[in-house]
């Protein structure tokens, strides 16, 4: 299906013959598919003996919407379209465990057991929003990999603030929030020994079309779609992604990544309360490492540094 997409989306007219001998199946094949497409809302006309020509697209993540006019050199080259699935992530890393080249971006319309952090779940629902897993072969040291999940927030805030004019900001370690809402969040998962990282998996879920929400969650979420009051296209949002997260590469190149977060960020400067295990503290947020913790100074005018995977971080001013 995803072929003969390719071919409409390039614009022709495309007879069902010349298809049916490119793809080598039969004509019925292609009218059975070209039906298929229809009922996911693909709006296609046929001419006659002169084929079929594509009038108009739905909301959809399939490659070859997602590849149309795509401006990357690696990111997104390859992108694997899963209706439903149960994680991106972990389809991403079994695939990247397979070989799959760097930059292949994992995508479902739905997931039904979506992951959070430290055993958490992220609701996933069909058609909703965009899951996504973008895979990295970083050379790089397993100590640097905090770099990328910076590019991974940067990337995602730049990409919604593009998308749809709003003031997306990331909140430290791993959510965008817009309105002081969450509208997104990350899961980068490593594979790596001590010398060596493998693979890395950056998970993006994007809250895009909901309305409603589950009640806990109802108080924090929102959706790009009610904050903007306009119909976002996803294919559009993924694209944005994908483009910027190639820039904040050349961003690291030349040591200005740091300073593009900062500009992004809902967390650096603020007052905030520090939830940990050992104990609550407030401060004021004033730097993230290059090993990806948060310097907090404390009402003692200490430095104190805080780990991304111990505690919870939430600003004087409610959850962001
Ligand atoms: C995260 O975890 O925020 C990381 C979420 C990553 C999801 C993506 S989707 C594609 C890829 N494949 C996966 O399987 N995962 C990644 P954490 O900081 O632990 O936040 C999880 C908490 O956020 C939950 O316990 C809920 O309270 C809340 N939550 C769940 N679903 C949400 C949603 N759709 N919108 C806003 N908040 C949500």
């Amino acid at each position: 299906m995803e072929r003969i997409l390719e071919r409409l989306l390039a614009g022709e007219t495309v007879s069902g013959q010349a298809i049916s001998a490119e793809l080598g199946i039969t004509r019925a094949a292609v009218w059975k598919q070209i039906e298929q497409l229809r009922a996911l809302g693909f709006v296609i006309e046929s001419q006659g003996k002169q084929g079929y020509r594509l009038l108009s697209c739905p909301d959809s993540l399939m490659a070859p919407v997602i590849a149309r006019g795509l401006q990357t050199r690696w990111a997104g080259r390859q992108i694997v379209y899963l209706p439903s699935v149960d994680s991106t992530n972990r389809r991403a890393r079994q695939l990247a465990a397979e070989g799959a080249p760097h930059g292949t971006l994992v995508i479902a319309d739905e997931q039904t057991a979506g992951r959070g952090r430290r055993g958490r779940g992220w609701i996933s629902p069909a058609g909703e929003g965009v899951f996504m897993s973008l895979i990295l072969r970083p050379q790089s040291h397993p100590s640097e990999v905090a770099r990328l999940s910076m590019q991974t927030a940067l990337a995602v805030a730049l990409s919604i603030a593009q998308t749809t004019g709003l003031d997306a900001r990331i909140k430290w370690p791993n959510d965008i929030v817009c309105g002081g809402r969450k509208v997104c969040g990350m899961l980068l998962e490593m594979n790596a020994d001590e010398q060596e990282v493998h693979d890395v998996v950056a998970g993006i879920g994007i809250n895009v079309h909901q309305t409603q929400f589950a009640p806990e969650i109802a108080q924090t979420a929102s959706s790009l779609d009610l904050l903007s009051g306009q119909r976002v296209c996803r294919a559009a949002l993924v694209r944005a992604f994908l483009e910027a997260f190639e820039r904040t590469e050349a961003l690291a190149a030349q040591g200005a990544l740091m300073d593009a977060y900062r500009a992004r960020s809902a967390t650096l400067g603020q007052r905030v309360q520090v939830i940990a295990p050992a104990g609550s503290f407030t401060g004021t947020a004033l730097e993230v490492t290059d090993s990806g913790s948060l310097i907090v100074e404390d009402e003692e005018g200490q430095r104190r540094e805080v780990l991304a995977a111990d505690v919870s971080v939430r600003g004087l001013m409610g959850y962001a």
